[in-house]
C-alpha cells in the first residue's frame, strides 16, 4: 500500500529502569530513547530507536540517532510517495551504519502502513503465531546467590528460558552454580564480546553445562574468529552484535560461525532487514529468536510482531513491561502468561495504545521535521 509521510516527530524520552541492567560493557540505570512518530494521511505510525545511552553495544547512541534521523533519514522519506513500507529501508542505503537510527523510521513506516490497512502489524508482516515464547535476559548480579534468587523469581513467573550475562571472572563458576541449582532449565549465556580467541580453553569449560547457546563471545565485528571458536566448542554459538544484515547472516552460516542467530530489529535496520535475516537463516535450517534492547512498550510491541514469523523457533528476550518499567508508554503493558507466552493482539498496527499523558511527561526533547 502506498504511503506518504508528511511529517516526522522525534521525541526523546527518559525512563528509569525498575532495576539496573548490567552487561560486560557496563551498567544501565535509566533509558534515554528516541521515539519516531511518522504521520501520513492523518494516521501515526510509531517506531523506537533501540540504541543505548552510550556507544558501547555498538557505535550508536541516543544523540547520534537523533542527528541521523533529523539530518539524513527523515529528509529522505518526507513528502515522497513510497510504494510500500518494504521500500523504505532502501531509501537509507546511502547511510553507512546507524541502522538503529534509521531503523526506527523504518519500523514506524510499517506500523503506519498496517494501520492504514486496518491490519495488525504481525499479520501485515506475514506472521504465523498467535502467541510467542518468552524468555528473560538477566544482567550481571552482585553475587551468585542473588542471581539464583532472581532466576527462581523468573521461573516462578513462567518464563521459558533463562539467559544470564557473563564476563571474565563471572563465568564458569557462576554457570556451574546456576546449573547445580537448576539442572533442567533451558539456560544460555551472553558475553557481549567480552572474550578473544586467547580464551578458547577457558570457554571450552562451558561445554559441560549443556547450555542452549553462548551468545556473542568474541568481538562485535568478527565473524571469522567465531568460526574458529565454534569449531572447538560443543556449545552452539549464537551471534548477536555481528549480524547487521542478511549478507552477514549468510556469511556467518556459510563459515559455520554460529548455529543460532539473535535478530534485533534495530541492529538490522528494521523489519525489512529482520525478515531477510530470518529468511536466510530459515533456508539454512538455522533457528532464530528475537533479542531485546531494554525497549519501552513501543519497541517491545514491534518485537512481539516480529517474533510471530515462522523461524522464531526459540524463546526470545521479549518479556513483560513490568520487569523494566514502573509504568510503560503503552496501554495495556506487555504481559506474560503463567506458561511464559505473550499473546498477540488483533488491533491495527503494533496493537497497543500510546499513553499520551505519560509520554508528554517523560519527553525531554521534541522536534517536528517537515519538508
Ligand atoms: O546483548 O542482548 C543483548 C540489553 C542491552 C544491550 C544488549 C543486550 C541486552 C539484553 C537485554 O540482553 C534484553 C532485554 O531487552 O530484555
Ligand atoms: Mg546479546
Amino acid at each position: 500500500m502506498a504511503i506518504k509521510i508528511e511529517k516526522v516527530i522525534l521525541r526523546q524520552i527518559s525512563m528509569p529502569l525498575v532495576h539496573f541492567f548490567e552487561t560486560s560493557f557496563g551498567r544501565t540505570t535509566a533509558r534515554h530513547m528516541v521515539l519516531v512518530e511518522a504521520v501520513g494521511d492523518g494516521i501515526s505510525g510509531w517506531g523506537e530507536v533501540t540504541a543505548g545511552e552510550n556507544p558501547f553495544y555498538n557505535e550508536e547512541w541516543t544523540e547520534s540517532a537523533w542527528l541521523i534521523l533529523k539530518h539524513y533519514a527523515a529528509p529522505r522519506v518526507l513528502g515522497q510517495t513510497i510504494a510500500s513500507a518494504c521500500e523504505v529501508a532502501p531509501l537509507f542505503s546511502h547511510i553507512r551504519g546507524h541502522q538503529m537510527a534509521w531503523g526506527a523510521l523504518e519500523t514506524a513506516s510499517w506500523d503506519l502502513e498496517a494501520r492504514m490497512a486496518g491490519k495488525p502489524l504481525w499479520r501485515h508482516l506475514g506472521g504465523t503465531r498467535t502467541e510467542i515464547a518468552s524468555g528473560v535476559s538477566i544482567g550481571i548480579q552482585e553475587s551468585v546467590p542473588a542471581l539464583i534468587k532472581k532466576i527462581e523469581t523468573e521461573l516462578a513467573a513462567g518464563y521459558q528460558r533463562i539467559k544470564i550475562k557473563i564476563k571474565p571472572g563471572k563465568d564458569i563458576e557462576t554457570v556451574r552454580e546456576v546449573r547445580r541449582a537448576f539442572p533442567n532449565i533451558k539456560l544460555s549465556v551472553d558475553a557481549n564480546s567480552a572474550y578473544t580467541l586467547a580464551d578458547v580453553e577457558h570457554l571450552k569449560k562451558l561445554d559441560e553445562f549443556y547450555l542452549m547457546m553462548i551468545e556473542q563471545p568474541l568481538a562485535h565485528d568478527d565473524i571469522i574468529d567465531h568460526a574458529t571458536l565454534q569449531a572447538q566448542l560443543q556449545t552452539p554459538i549464537c551471534l548477536d552484535e555481528c549480524i547487521r544484515s542478511a549478507h552477514h547472516a549468510e556469511q556467518a552460516i556459510r563459515m559455520r560461525a554460529c548455529k543460532i542467530i539473535n535478530i534485533k530489529l534495530g541492529r538490522v535496520g528494521g523489519f525489512r532487514g529482520a525478515r531477510q535475516v530470518h529468511d536466510v537463516a530459515q533456508q539454512a535450517g538455522v533457528p532464530v529468536w528475537c533479542g531485546g534492547m531494554l525497549e519501552s512498550g513501543i519497541g517491545r510491541a514491534h518485537n512481539i510482531a516480529l517474533s510471530t514469523l515462522p523461524n522464531f523457533i526459540l524463546p526470545g528476550d521479549v518479556s513483560a513491561s513490568k520487569r523494566y518499567w514502573a509504568r510503560d508508554v503503552i496501554v495495556p503493558p506487555v504481559e506474560v502468561s503463567a506458561s511464559g507466552t505473550i499473546a498477540v493482539r488483533e488491533e491495527p498496527g503494533f496493537g497497543y495504545a500510546i499513553d499520551h499523558d505519560f509520554l508528554r511527561r517523560i519527553t525531554v526533547r521534541e522536534e517536528t521535521i517537515e519538508r
